[in-house]
């Protein structure tokens, strides 16, 4: 009985230190093939990451066999992104084991540290619409609502960031190349995925009307299985992503004929498909290897429920009371005629059957209002690419449109052109967001006043249609990595106060206003802050060759770089103070240290000219003697989960600046107050919310409404006058128009001044004065520590609200009529 100890603990699933002291040397010995002399820190961190591997396993079987029981109602989230950050130590956190864990390594000499920034995250998304597909993966399970999350296996997702001469470079993600631990390839899972071709009109013998779909073209996809652990529970959910294989290795009669090529060429186009994640922020039209990979892993996905359904009934009749699917925005939304034609086609339903079926499955996340945003397919790639869909979808749209004409009787004001699915100029369109709606049960905005502008502008038409449609399910994150994982010393002080209670509960937070008027506590929090922002000081220091002072303001802006977050704005102000510094070198200025970080959509030129002018400003501002000790600017690179986790603990300041009505709800926002900053912020997205939450006392406003935005953009506004009537503004554009930030090189950030001046649809310089004021405020706030500080505690207290747990129950109560359903080994 070697695996057993004396206490009978098992070596794969004891949870004893002795027992983990075991399993980790046996995975390193028998897995890895190494000795601890010879381990690198890549064994060590395979080893770490079997060890509590193995403890999931049970837990995820268990769950498997209890929801097949119950004949469980699931949730399929149906998302083409998956932002999941390293799993090591949020499944140790989840699974209870973080200290013992400490303690195991502690007593073998391993430095856990060094296990976990080991871990390679899996960049398998672009920002927040992926990072919140994980979140609510966490939410799910710990919720202990059976749920599959489907995806797609990027061999490459989102690139890594270098930072060259100050410009950004990529570099190719590399996130399989020492392999992947938590995933189990399932090489008996896989569906052929059909594409081109045509379709044929025959007479069944059922003596009915059939259509069959003949594609030029089958991919392979083959399961890549990750189990999702809940926080304090044993409920262990899927996430189930799809690779794309060709459906045979080697097409022999090609190779027969000598045509080697040609076989292989085959080959490698079919394993193009998940190849790599598109950047966000670039316009989809003409992509047609995007639309493949979408249509490939809902095809996939759509096949193994059925699959999963009909191992426990007989016919597909009871599909949407067994499974409820949300769509991840459009990019899953060929699900709708995929679902219809798998029901029709290859299930011999009727259309009226297989559409009351469909359209009581899916639901609907909408995630932006930026009309560039709106996915279209042109009608000629739909019909090359998916010629049966495309059938489906007009057949669709004609009954639709049919009821459109129905309840607004004679077609006034353009409904039936607007409302269709195909959008008739410029040759043809799909329009994904309409086929999302029309094959929906629940549209949702993920915020509130994304949701009402949802109902006002871009779908407006069918709020009017059906009023009870379009709700509103405001976003969270998960506080188990953003707070538990990411901030243990904060947590630590959270949990002696309040019990452990909050982690699942974060409401619980709200007892935290026992402690404004404690000084000891308060004395504790500040030395907690001062804590992590040494922390992330060491860190720069030593990875940028960045020194700054721990004790200034941390001012921080981490997000993708777009107009529309207006990190322009940000560096404005950065440039006004330090005019202000050098026309009067005893100014007196909270010190402040600003930091940046983001990755650019590699073809969004804009976006990566606000990232090298950041550099030049950082440059510049670091440099100058006459600035030491007040203001310093770093950037950051390549911010994605791993990163933000040591960032977000250490702000003082949460920049959350964009344009108002732009922003769908962010979720940086969160994660930022959760750690005890202060926001700096517009009436935007989740902005509104948060400060409703944590009192407007408690946070910095600034900025147009998006009332205001819009009347501007309605009646035009002149950045020019505001330019020319603001001295300090003007100063601080006309120095970066100099060149002055680039050794004289006037030209290179011309296109980003003239835009600011001239057609500026992000409005930075209508909001500049208020920004820049605001900031101001800010200074003067931070100078005094105790009041600075309760404002702080005030904001973690009550920001309950915003824990992805509660966005969970919401889609579950008024959106997926589901319940839990526990988990016991
Ligand atoms: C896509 C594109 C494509 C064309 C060019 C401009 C552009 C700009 C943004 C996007 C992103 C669309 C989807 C998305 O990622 N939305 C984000 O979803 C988050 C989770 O709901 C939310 O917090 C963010 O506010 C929202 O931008």
């Amino acid at each position: 009985m070697q695996n057993k100890t004396t206490n009978n603990e098992h070596t794969r699933t004891g949870l004893t230190i002795d027992a983990l002291e075991r399993a980790y040397n046996d995975n390193l010995f028998y897995l890895q093939g190494r000795s601890y002399e010879f381990s690198s820190a890549n064994d060590r961190y395979m080893a770490a990451a079997y060890t509590v591997r193995d403890r999931m396993l049970e837990r995820w079987i268990k769950s498997a066999q209890t929801y097949k029981q119950q004949c469980a109602r699931t949730v399929c989230y149906l998302s083409a992104e998956y932002l999941l950050g390293p799993h090591l130590g949020n499944n140790m956190i989840n699974m209870g084991i973080m200290e013992k864990a400490y303690e195991a390594s502690e007593k073998m000499g391993l430095d856990i540290e060094e296990i976990l920034e080991t871990e390679v995250e899996p960049g398998l998304g672009n920002g927040g619409l992926g990072r919140l597909a994980a979140c609510y993966m966490d939410s799910l399970a710990t919720l202990q609502i059976p749920a599959i999350g489907y995806g797609i296996r990027y061999e490459f997702g989102i690139f890594d960031q270098l930072i060259v001469d100050g410009w950004q470079v990529e570099r190719s993600d590399t996130w399989l190349h020492n392999g992947n631990p938590w995933e189990l390839p399932r090489p008996k899972l896989r569906f052929g995925v059909g594409f081109g071709g045509y379709t044929e009109h025959y007479t069944g013998d059922d003596g009915n009307l059939h259509v069959r779909w003949v594609p030029e073209l089958v991919v392979n996809g083959m399961a890549y299985d990750t189990p999702i652990l809940g926080y304090g529970v044993n409920n262990t959910n899927l996430l189930r992503l799809w690779k794309a294989e060709a459906a045979k290795s080697f097409d022999f009669q090609a190779f027969n004929v000598g045509d080697y090529y040609e076989a292989v060429r085959a080959k490698i186009e079919a394993e193009n498909i998940s190849k790599v994640l598109y950047p966000n922020n670039e316009p989809d039209a003409g992509k047609e290897l995007r639309l493949k990979q979408q249509y490939f892993f809902v095809s996939c996905s759509l096949k193994d429920m059925i699959r999963l359904n009909l191992r426990g009934a007989d016919s597909l009749d009871h599909f949407h009371e067994k499974f409820t699917v949300q769509l991840n925005d459009t990019h899953p939304a060929i699900a709708v005629p995929e679902l219809m034609r798998l029901l029709m086609d290859e299930h011999h339903m009727t259309w009226d059957k297989a559409w009351d079926i469909t359209h009581r499955c899916f639901a609907y996340t909408n995630h932006t209002l930026l009309p560039e945003a709106l996915e279209t397919w042109s009608l000629k790639l739909f019909q090359r690419l998916l010629p049966r869909h495309l059938e489906i979808i007009y057949e669709i749209n004609k009954r639709f449109l049919d009821d459109v004409r129905m309840h607004f009787l004679t077609d006034d004001g353009g409904h039936v052109e607007r409302m269709s699915i195909i959008d008739e100029k410029g040759g043809g369109h799909v329009r994904m967001a309409n086929l999302a709606c029309v094959g929906s049960y629940a549209i949702n905005g993920v915020a509130e006043l994304h949701t009402e502008l949802l109902k006002s502008t871009v779908l407006k038409d069918f709020h009017e249609l059906w009023p009870d449609k379009i709700s509103n399910v405001t976003n969270g994150v998960t506080p188990r990595r953003f707070m538990v994982l990411s901030n243990p010393g904060l947590s630590a002080l959270l949990t002696e106060k309040l019990g452990t209670g909050w982690i699942r509960d974060l409401n619980q937070l709200q007892g935290l206003e026992r402690f404004l008027e404690d000084d000891e506590f308060c004395h504790r929090w500040r030395k907690i802050k001062i804590a992590v922002k040494r922390d992330l000081a060491d860190w720069m220091e030593k990875n940028i060759g960045i020194r700054v002072d721990a004790s200034s303001l941390f001012d921080i802006q981490v997000k993708r770089i777009h107009e529309y977050k207006r990190q322009h704005l940000n560096l404005l102000h950065i440039v006004t103070l330090y005019n202000r510094i050098k026309l009067d070198p005893g100014i007196d200025i909270s010190p402040r240290t600003f930091i940046f970080g983001g990755k650019a959509a590699p073809s969004y030129l804009m976006a990566r000219l606000i990232i090298k002018l950041i550099n030049a400003v950082a440059d510049v501002v670091n440099n100058d003697p006459d600035v030491a000790g007040r203001i310093k600017v770093v950037f950051v690179p390549d911010f994605g989960v791993k990163r933000g986790q040591r960032i977000f603990p250490a702000a003082d300041l949460s920049e959350q600046i964009s344009t108002a009505g732009m922003e769908a709800s962010g979720t940086g926002n969160m994660k930022l107050s959760m750690n005890g900053a202060l926001t700096i912020g517009t009436l935007d997205g989740a902005n509104i919310e948060i400060r409703e939450q944590v009192g407007q006392e408690n946070f910095f406003l600034f900025g147009l409404t998006a009332e205001q935005v819009a009347e501007k953009s309605r009646n035009g506004f002149n950045p020019s006058d505001i330019y020319h009537a603001d001295p300090e503004l003007k100063a601080a554009i006309d120095l970066i128009d100099s060149g002055f930030f680039c050794h004289g090189e006037t030209k290179i950030f011309q296109p980003l001044v003239n835009k600011l001046l001239q057609r500026d649809p992000f409005m930075v310089l209508a909001d500049y004065r208020s920004y820049v004021n605001c900031q101001d405020g800010v200074d003067q706030a931070f100078r005094d520590t105790e009041h600075w500080t309760r404002m702080s505690i005030l904001n973690v207290a009550r920001i309950g609200k915003f824990s992805s747990d509660r966005s969970i129950r919401d889609y579950c109560s008024n959106i997926w009529n589901i319940t839990a359903v526990p988990v016991e080994l």
